[in-house]
């Protein structure tokens, strides 16, 4: 069994780890939804030595580094392996194998010996692996990764198009396409892409160690935490502090949970309205001869997010949302953890004055976490269910787990204001009902400190039938585009009518997560037709004079756009080398209607002390 690795990895003076990151050797399965690898073992095979072995860099999506649309578009096992020697000093450690994220079921092997299976991209997993290693000399580590997704997936996704071409003519199935026939989309917006996408550490940590911490910190400075240790037996003592940026000790305890009450506590604020003050609460477990044994420094923030009827307030003080729909997609590297492309694009979000994100349409690398806490950037985490549709059949089991595990790993960042259960779900049977309960149950079991929501597209005001059991709702609207194309002097209206009559009916808060057109770079038409530069801009323009309008009336909390970036998506009609919504190119460069957007987050970030629209219910 996998468990998750809650807390990020950390390099201090107990605690050290070996990168496993970097050229791994890799092997194709030669044919779609083949099964040669596991069939004949190849774990415990020396891949290198395969007439078609060749190397993939860890991490990244291995799509679109190939020459071919087979590697590209390849469904079904991919197996990487790397050996490595693993020095003789670091017998006295526990080992961990640990994966940040494998797209998108991966099963692991130690020295040629199953260690783990783990589903679902985008969350870490790790699994003890002391038992398997060898010291001093060579160990080999083999992941079959396979990006199969059907409708029991989160995702999901239906790639046999074969049996579905297929029809049963005088007792023959007789189908339209050739055999082994598939299609490369699931059913979503964006490349499916997989492989070892975010690092691999080899995790060396003391036979007792810190397994888990938790701290919930508040605006009035009061706080609560708990720490989780793997065997507190042996005498092992626990030291808890707390330091403040001047690195002075502003509370010490000898307890593994606790609460208290700081003084003048420094707020953690979302930009725009005030500095990101962290704190550090450190850890230690001692042996009883006063011996440190481990030690782990958690960064936090003192901050609190409550809902009126209207609005969603940081510390008391309404928030408004200045934001980006994303993707963590670039050029070669796909869905790959990139440092260059994080740093380029949180840098172009200040720059755009905004101060919100949401992290569409799954969980976002664990270095970005840390850095929306550094910027004071609030995010809106979500589950990798986009796109689900089903109910109640969809794998509901699989959505808690992976709601668990997101919450697990991002519980305690500040900068992580709400949780999304999913994106665009086909809420409008009843049967829809229970499945979301369950998902909001379970958050607000976790965690009592963030309000959950969920982003609705093809549902309405009047046919949803699960938005009254959110604490905030998130709307996606594409009018002057998927609806009303060119009618430019339409789109006020409609966003006006259609979000007025969502708050009407719900009374809770509402935010605007998804609006938005294509455009290609350099395309320009005057007056504007779809796909030009102009059309975004405009677009965008008259949807803003829907917001301002909205605003006026306590109808919005905030407004995403919809995209940051342009992104890889499947082969479709729609889509010209991908999904061109963003304000910024593929590369990052800036369209005409980055600078519109940015004109208005700027004149918006500019206003701190938005007014209290109402204080009389708060909701959350
Ligand atoms: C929305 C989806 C998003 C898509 C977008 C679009 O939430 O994932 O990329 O539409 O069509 O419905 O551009």
């Amino acid at each position: 069994e996998p468990i998750l690795s809650i807390l990020a990895v950390q390099k201090n003076e107990i605690r050290t780890y070996e990168s496993l990151d970097g050229l791994w050797t890799f092997v194709r399965e030669p044919t779609n939804y083949g099964d040669l690898g596991i069939t004949n073992e190849w774990y415990s095979n020396d891949l290198s030595k395969f007439d078609n072995a060749t190397v993939m860099p860890v991490p990244s999506a291995y799509n679109d580094l190939g020459t071919s649309s087979e590697l590209r578009d390849h469904i079904g096992w991919v197996w990487y392996e790397k050996k490595e020697i693993i020095p003789f000093r670091d017998q006295q450690f526990r080992h961990f194998l640990r994966f940040a994220s494998v797209n998108y079921f991966a099963v692991v092997y130690v020295n040629s010996q199953k260690v783990t299976t783990h589903v679902g991209g985008h969350l870490p997993f790790e699994v003890d692996v002391s038992q398997y290693l060898k010291f001093g000399i060579e160990n080999k580590f083999t992941v079959a990764v396979n990006n199969t997704l059907s409708w029991a997936t989160i995702p999901q996704g239906d790639f046999n198009y074969q049996k579905a071409s297929s029809r049963n003519i005088s007792g023959r199935m007789l189908s339209r396409l050739p055999s082994g026939a598939f299609k490369d989309v699931g059913n979503f917006d964006f490349f499916n892409y997989a492989g070892i996408l975010r690092s691999v550490q080899l995790v060396k940590l003391p036979s007792s160690y810190i397994e888990n911490i938790i701290i919930v910190a508040d605006h009035t400075g009061s706080f609560y935490y708990e720490t989780a240790i793997s065997d507190l037996n042996n005498g092992l003592v626990v030291e808890s502090k707390i330091f403040d940026d001047n690195n002075l000790v502003v509370f010490k305890s000898n307890s593994t949970k606790g609460e208290g009450q700081l003084e003048n506590a420094k707020l953690w604020w979302p930009r725009g309205m005030g500095k990101p003050n962290l704190y550090i609460l450190e850890i230690t477990l001692l042996s009883s001869d006063g011996q440190v044994v481990d030690v782990y420094r958690e960064t936090f923030g003192f901050r609190t997010v409550s809902l009126t009827e209207s609005q969603m307030l940081i510390n008391q003080k309404p928030f408004y949302c200045l934001g980006f729909g994303m993707h963590e997609d670039f050029e070669l590297s796909g869905r790959g953890f990139n440092q260059v492309v994080m740093t380029k694009d949180l840098n172009l979000l200040e720059w755009m004055g905004g101060n919100c994100y949401r992290t569409t349409h799954y969980p976002y690398a664990e270095e970005r976490m840390a850095e929306n806490d550094r910027r004071g950037i609030a995010v809106i985490v979500e589950t990798p269910a986009v796109g689900l549709k089903g109910f109640p059949k969809a794998n509901n089991n699989l959505h808690i787990k992976m709601l668990t595990d997101m919450i697990d790993r991002d519980k305690n960042h500040p900068s992580v204001i709400a949780w999304s259960l999913a994106n665009e779900p086909v809420t409008k049977k009843k049967e829809s009902r229970n499945y979301f309960r369950s998902l909001v149950e379970t958050a607000h079991g976790i965690d009592r400190t963030r309000p959950v929501t969920t982003v609705y597209g093809p549902t309405n005001f009047d046919d949803d039938q699960t938005a009254d059991l959110m604490d905030f709702i998130c709307v996606n609207r594409y009018y002057g585009w998927y609806i009303d194309m060119g009618q430019m002097e339409w789109i006020n209206q409609s966003v006006y009518w259609d979000l007025s009559l969502w708050k009407e009916t719900f009374k809770k808060p509402l935010m605007v997560t998804e609006y938005g057109a294509d455009s290609i770079l350099g395309l320009n038409q005057e007056p504007s037709v779809d796909f030009s530069e102009q059309y975004q801009s405009e677009l965008i323009h008259q949807t803003h004079l829907a917001f301002d309008a909205l605003r006026k009336d306590h109808t919005i909390t905030g407004e995403m756009i919809w995209n940051f970036a342009d992104f890889m998506t499947g082969m479709t009609t729609t889509r010209a080398v991908g999904n061109h919504k963003g304000v910024f190119t593929r590369t990052r460069q800036a369209k005409m209607a980055a600078y519109t957007l940015r004109n208005r987050y700027l004149s918006l970030f500019n206003q701190t002390d938005l007014p209290l629209w109402d204080t009389k219910k708060q909701l959350y």
